[in-house]
């Protein structure tokens, strides 16, 4: 946020509302000063986030939510992990915003206005799982940079919008279109103009399915800025990276999309898997597409204290991008034995599942409960970590609570 600009624009009353007291001697501040407790901006409040949320960066802000706060069915923006390249753009104009179809694979490059959009196509609203690729990276050795992700970038909202697919009909697409990339809004860190700080994309396969959204509302509202306001390519499912917030315009193209964060090791596993710490070729480094199954228990707590004699009752979510989840299980002894959850059907196609529970324990002492979900095509997810990769990306280890029985 441009300090000046900020100062300038907001009133005492603002202020006072931004801060959460009143300023006592507001009569004795100076002309377009800005109160310290706000030059600091707090991302709780400027992103309406809960405040057990996890900062992992503030430049670019980037952060994620606790496991048990993830429990609700759709998740709430207070709880939706927020994950930035760049700089969030500034003094956004939603009458002025418009989204161009360009691309050498084009048939007709086409520039819509967002009110166009939303009057020409028809809305389909779906629950979408987003989860970040680098989601769990905190727990592999050799360390991967990156953000020290542990289990809290994914979130599993409700979007409405307009079907890619619908646009990209409208527009026409040649026979030889492969990809589509999406330009958003957003700047570089380095503040240069002509730097993108991604521009990701996905195969026209996946841009023409019924749920890749152009979506304009989260949960029923405008969506938060931080989440890509005014309007956002979901892309469900699929590393979050592919859903580009703030597009303005997607190119059509007749390759894979070359944007920024497409090519080198970005987003990318070894094609074969390598022993840890390997140094793998940029030529031998796969897109990552789908993502992999996986589950979070949200209830209880990691740390939960139950007396003796109760039955404890735990949930959450499972999701296998692409696939649906065929089975979950929980294991009370470090996953020696097994035993079925109830698990329910998605809202809708890439939305997460719900399951829950009732778990008992022998005797008192520590226990740890751990939950592992299996993909319809039988593929369950590992025990402690998968293949070591570069970059760090696609932990789906099964995700572990710790309880005591007291
Ligand atoms: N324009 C733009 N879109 C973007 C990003 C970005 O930095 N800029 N980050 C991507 C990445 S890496 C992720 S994981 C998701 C995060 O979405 P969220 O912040 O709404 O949770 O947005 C994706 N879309
Ligand atoms: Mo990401």
């Amino acid at each position: 946020m441009n300090r000046r600009g900020f100062s300038h624009k907001i009133s005492l009353a603002a202020m006072a509302t931004f801060l959460g007291s009143e300023i006592v001697f507001a009569h004795r501040m100076p002309q377009d000063y800005l109160p310290l407790g706000l030059q600091d901006p707090d991302p709780f409040k400027m992103f309406d986030k809960d405040k057990e949320m996890v900062v992992l960066n503030d430049k670019p802000w980037n952060m994620e939510a606790k496991a048990h706060l993830l429990n609700d069915d759709v998740t709430p923006n207070k709880f939706m992990f927020i994950r930035n390249n760049g700089r969030i753009p500034e003094r956004i104009d939603t009458s002025k915003w418009s989204l161009t179809l360009d691309g050498e694979s084009v048939k007709n490059a086409k520039t819509y206005s967002l009110a166009e959009l939303k009057s020409k196509f028809q809305h389909h609203t779906y629950q979408l799982t987003l989860e970040c690729g680098g989601n769990g990276r905190s727990e592999f050795n050799p360390p991967a940079k990156g953000n020290q992700w542990t289990v809290g970038a994914i979130s599993c909202a409700e979007w409405t919008g307009v079907r890619l697919r619908d646009v990209l009909e409208d527009a026409g697409i040649k026979p030889e279109a492969v990809y589509i990339g999406y330009h958003a809004a957003d700047t570089h860190l380095s503040g240069d103009p002509k730097k993108e700080p991604i521009s990701r994309g996905v195969p026209i396969s996946k841009a023409m399915q019924d749920e890749t959204l152009l979506a304009f509302a989260m949960n029923g509202s405008a969506i938060p800025l931080a989440h890509g306001h005014p309007l956002r390519l979901v892309c469900g499912g699929w590393p979050a990276s592919t859903s580009g917030k703030w597009v303005n315009r997607i190119s059509v193209r007749n390759k894979v999309h070359d944007g920024e964060k497409m090519g080198g090791t970005s987003y990318r596993v070894p094609c074969e898997t390598v022993a840890p710490g390997s140094k793998v070729e940029d030529s031998d480094m796969c897109i990552i597409e789908s993502m992999p199954v996986k589950s979070l228990i949200t209830y209880p707590k990691s740390g939960a204290l139950i007396k003796e004699g109760k039955t404890l009752n735990i949930n959450g979510h499972a999701w296998a991008g692409e696939l649906e989840v065929s089975k979950m299980e929980y294991s009370i002894d470090f996953g020696s034995t097994w035993h079925n959850c109830s698990l329910k059907k998605p809202a809708n196609r890439l939305a997460w599942q719900h399951f829950n529970a009732t778990v008992s324990f022998p005797k008192k002492g520590y226990y740890e409960v751990w939950g592992r979900a299996t993909d319809a095509n039988g593929k369950a997810q590992p025990m402690v970590l998968p293949g070591w990769n570069p970059k760090g990306y696609l932990n789906n280890a099964c995700h572990r609570i710790a309880v005591k029985i007291v």
